[in-house]
C-alpha cells in the first residue's frame, strides 16, 4: 500500500512539473444527447397496451374491429399511474394507436376511435385522461402510434404518410410533455385497409420517410427521444427480443446508417458512428395485450429480478408492460407482481456496502484529487474516478474495515463522456489470496454484477482494456437477500412429470391435487407416473439450509400425448414435437415448400376444443416461426374438416405458446398446415404441439 502511496505522490509531482493543470478528459465520440442522457437516467418504465382488441382477445387487430367494442364499464388511467409510481417507474408510454388503426383519443382524420364507442358516449379520450393522470403522479408521459394502420384504406399510399404525421401533430401538441415516442416496425401485410382486405406491401426503408417524420417530432417535443425498430436509425435501439434481455456485451452504439442485424440490435456495435443505447422491452405477461387466460402467467418475482439484472444491469433501460383488461384496469395479479418486484429491488439496493471503504487506485488522473478513486464512491454521480490520457489498463480498490460479504457489484462509466470500457474484471481479497469473481466486457451507463456470495476484506475493479483512458463515476456493494427460482415443470410423451430446479441446492416438492406443495408434501426424485388424463401439478424449490422456499410453479397439462402418432413423415426427430421440452425441435425438410403439413394420429377419439403451438424457442437461429395457419381434424384421415385458421400475431418478436380455439369437434386425427412462417418459403419449424380438450 505505502508502495503505491509513494507512486501516486511521485506521479503527481511529475505531472504537475511535466503538464502543470490538470484538466478534464476530452470526451471520446460519440457520446449521447441531452435528451438520451435524460431518458438513460430514467431506467425504468412502463408500457400499457389497451386498444379495441383487447376486446376481441386478439394480439393484432386486424382493423375491422366494430369501436362498439370499446366499452370500458371502470376505465382508470389514475390507477394505471398509481400502480407505475408505486412501482418505482418514471414514466408510461401508452398505446394511443395499435396496429388495428383504433385510435384511444378522438383524432380528428379518423372516424375509427374511441369518437364511436359507446364509452362515454363518444366523448371520451383515453390519451387525455393517461397524460393527466400521468402529470398527477409525476410520471412521464409517452406515446405508442403504430406506423402500421390495418385499417386505414390509404395504408402504403403516400396519402397515409400525410394521416400519420396529422396524427402525431395532435399527439405531440395536445397533451403536454412527451418524452418518448414509440414507431413500431412490426408490419404483418395483411389487413381491413378500408374494406379492401388484401395485403399491402411496403417498404420500410423509403416509405414513411422517416427523416421529416423525426424533424416534425423534434419541433414539436424538443425534449423527446424517439423510439423505431425499422427503417432510419432514431435515439433508441430496440434490443432484437421481446424476452427482457439485452446482450451482456452492450456498447450504446451503431452506424448511421446501414442493416442492423439481430446480434447488432443485441449487443450495439463497438466502433459505431452514433450514440443508439438500448431499451429491454418486456410484458409482465407472456403477451402485450390482456388475455384472461394468462392471468397465470404473470412473471413471477425471480423472472422480474432475472429481467432488471438482465436489463438495467447491463446498460439498458427497463420498459415493462401492462396489460390492461377490458373492464380498464390492470390486473391485481400484475399489480402485486409490479410491487413485489419494487420491494425486492429496493431491499437487494438497501446498504451500499462500499460508500464507508477506503478507496486506492493504481493511478489517479495527474493525482490530483478531484480525479481520485474515492470519486467513484461518494454520493455524487457526476464526480468521476479518472485515469491519464495514454491509461488503458487500471485498477481501484476498495479496503473494507471488517471481512464483509456480498453478492452484488455494480458500476458506472461517465457515459456523458463516451462509453469506453472493453473489459474488466472484480476480484475479491479472502485470506490474503485475490480470487477473481468476474470477468467481464462492457459497463455503459449502469452494470451490475451477480454472483454467490463471496466474504473479502478488499475488493478490487481492474479495468483490462478500453477504447481510451477509462473513467468511473460510480461503484456499489450489496449482500442482496436469495430469491429461490421456481422449478419448472414438463409432461413428456409418456405422460410422466419433469421438475426441474433452477439451482443445484434446493429440493424438490410436489402436488397433484390443487393442494399448496411445502416440505411436508411429496419430494420429487425421478419422473412422475400420472395416468393419461388431465394433470395439475405444483411445484416448489426448497433450500433445506435456509428453510426457505420458491413461490409455487403451476402447469396444467391436457391429456398425455402417449399414444399420438406423427403420420405426415416417417423421421423420428418429428416426435421432438410431443416431448414436452420446449428447448428441442423439429424442421420439415426445406424441400417441402408451402403449404406445409404436420398430422398425427391421436390414438383414440378426443372431444377437441382448441389447439396450442409452441414455436422453435431458438429465436436467433432459422427458428422458421409459423405466422399464418390453418388447422383441420378428421376421424378417419381421409375426410378433413377445418376448425380453425389465421395468424399467430407477433409471434416471431413473441415466441410463446400459441392459444386457438374453436367449437367443440369429435376427431381422432389433427392437421395444422402452415401457410407462412417467418423465413418464407423454408421449412418450418415447430418445438411443440399440443390439444385443447374440455
Ligand atoms: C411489437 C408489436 O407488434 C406488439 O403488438 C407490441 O406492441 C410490441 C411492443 O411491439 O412489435
Amino acid at each position: 500500500m505505502k508502495r503505491i502511496i509513494i507512486y501516486i505522490l511521485l506521479f503527481n509531482l511529475l505531472s504537475v512539473a511535466t503538464f502543470g493543470q490538470v484538466t478534464a478528459p476530452e470526451p471520446l465520440g460519440p457520446i449521447p444527447s441531452a435528451n438520451q442522457l435524460r431518458w438513460q437516467k430514467m431506467e425504468y418504465y412502463a408500457f400499457i397496451h389497451f386498444s379495441i382488441n383487447t376486446y376481441t382477445d386478439m394480439a393484432w387487430g386486424f382493423g375491422n374491429e366494430d369501436p362498439v367494442l370499446f366499452n370500458p364499464t371502470k376505465l382508470d388511467c389514475r390507477q394505471w399511474a398509481r400502480i407505475c409510481k408505486e412501482a418505482g417507474m418514471k414514466g408510461i408510454i401508452f398505446t394511443a394507436k395499435h396496429h388495428s388503426g383504433f385510435c384511444l383519443w378522438p383524432s380528428k382524420y379518423t372516424d375509427y376511435s374511441v369518437k364511436n364507442a359507446p364509452w362515454k358516449n363518444g366523448k371520451g379520450d383515453v390519451v387525455r385522461e393517461m397524460a393527466d393522470a400521468c402529470k398527477e403522479y409525476g410520471l412521464k408521459f409517452g406515446v405508442y402510434l403504430s406506423p402500421w394502420d390495418r385499417n386505414h384504406p390509404d395504408y402504403g399510399k403516400p396519402e397515409y404518410i400525410t394521416y400519420f404525421r396529422n396524427q402525431l401533430k395532435e399527439l405531440l401538441t395536445n397533451y403536454g410533455d412527451v418524452f418518448e415516442v414509440w414507431f413500431d416496425g412490426a408490419n404483418g401485410g395483411s389487413g381491413y385497409y378500408g374494406g379492401a382486405n388484401e395485403t399491402r406491401k411496403i417498404d420500410a426503408k423509403t416509405y414513411y420517410d422517416w427523416p421529416n417524420t423525426y424533424q416534425l417530432v423534434r419541433e414539436l417535443q424538443p425534449k423527446i427521444v424517439i423510439w423505431n425498430d425499422g427503417g432510419d436509425r432514431a435515439d433508441l435501439r430496440w434490443v432484437g427480443t421481446e424476452a427482457g434481455y439485452v446482450g451482456e456485451t452492450n456498447w450504446s452504439l451503431l452506424n448511421k446508417t446501414g442493416d442492423v442485424p439481430e446480434q447488432m440490435l443485441r449487443h450495439g456495435l463497438e466502433n459505431g458512428d452514433t450514440w443508439v443505447p438500448g431499451e429491454v422491452n418486456t410484458s409482465i405477461r407472456p403477451e402485450w395485450f390482456y388475455h384472461e387466460r394468462e392471468d397465470r402467467k404473470v412473471k413471477t418475482l425471480p423472472q422480474l429480478m432475472d429481467t432488471y439484472y438482465n436489463s438495467i444491469g447491463r446498460n439498458g433501460t427497463l420498459l415493462l408492460n401492462f396489460p390492461v383488461m377490458p373492464n380498464g384496469l390492470i390486473h391485481p395479479k400484475d399489480e402485486q407482481a409490479a410491487l413485489s418486484f419494487a420491494k425486492a429491488i429496493k431491499e437487494a439496493f438497501a446498504v451500499n456496502l462500499a460508500r464507508n471503504t477506503r478507496t486506492s487506485a493504481s493511478q489517479i488522473r495527474g493525482g490530483k484529487p478531484e480525479f481520485g478513486s474515492m470519486k467513484a464512491i461518494d454520493a455524487d454521480k457526476e464526480s468521476y474516478w479518472a485515469t491519464d490520457d495514454t491509461t488503458r489498463k487500471a485498477s481501484l480498490t476498495l479496503h473494507f474495515n471488517a471481512p464483509t460479504s456480498f453478492n452484488r457489484f455494480l458500476v458506472q462509466e461517465p457515459i456523458w463522456l463516451g462509453q469506453r470500457v472493453r473489459a474488466f474484471s472484480v476480484e475479491a481479497l479472502m485470506d490474503d489470496n485475490w480470487k477473481e469473481i468476474a470477468k467481464e466486457t462492457t459497463i455503459g451507463y449502469k452494470r451490475i454484477l451477480r454472483f454467490p456470495m463471496v466474504k473479502a476484506t478488499q475488493v478490487r475493479l481492474t479495468i483490462l482494456d478500453a477504447k481510451s483512458n477509462p473513467l468511473i463515476s460510480n461503484l456499489e456493494i450489496y449482500k442482496t437477500p436469495i430469491i429461490l427460482t421456481p422449478p419448472t415443470i414438463t409432461r413428456d410423451k409418456s405422460g410422466d412429470i419433469r421438475i426441474t430446479p433452477g439451482d443445484t441446492e434446493s429440493e424438490l416438492y410436489y402436488t397433484l391435487n390443487e393442494a399448496m406443495p411445502g416440505p411436508h408434501s411429496g419430494k420429487y426424485t425421478t419422473p412422475v407416473k400420472t395416468s393419461d388424463g388431465k394433470v395439475n401439478v405444483k411445484a416448489i424449490a426448497y433450500n433445506p439450509y435456509t428453510k426457505q422456499s420458491s413461490i409455487v410453479s403451476e402447469e396444467k397439462f391436457d391429456v398425455s400425448r402417449k399414444d399420438w402418432k406423427i403420420i405426415s413423415t416417417d423421421k423420428q426427430q418429428a416426435y421432438q414435437v410431443l416431448d414436452g421440452n420446449p428447448s428441442t425441435s423439429w424442421h420439415q425438410n426445406k424441400s417441402q415448400g408451402m403449404p406445409a403439413d404436420l398430422i398425427i394420429d391421436l390414438g383414440k377419439l378426443e372431444k377437441l376444443v382448441g389447439f396450442r403451438y409452441l414455436p422453435d424457442q431458438n429465436w436467433w437461429a432459422d427458428a422458421s416461426i409459423i405466422t399464418h395457419y390453418q388447422f383441420e381434424v378428421s376421424m378417419d384421415n381421409k375426410i378433413w374438416e377445418m376448425v380453425n385458421e389465421g395468424e399467430f400475431s407477433n409471434i416471431k418478436n413473441n415466441p410463446f405458446w400459441q392459444t386457438k380455439s374453436f367449437k367443440p369437434i369429435q376427431a381422432r386425427y389433427i392437421k395444422l398446415r402452415a401457410l407462412k412462417n417467418t423465413q418464407e418459403g423454408s421449412a418450418s419449424g415447430y418445438a411443440e404441439i399440443d390439444i385443447i380438450t374440455p
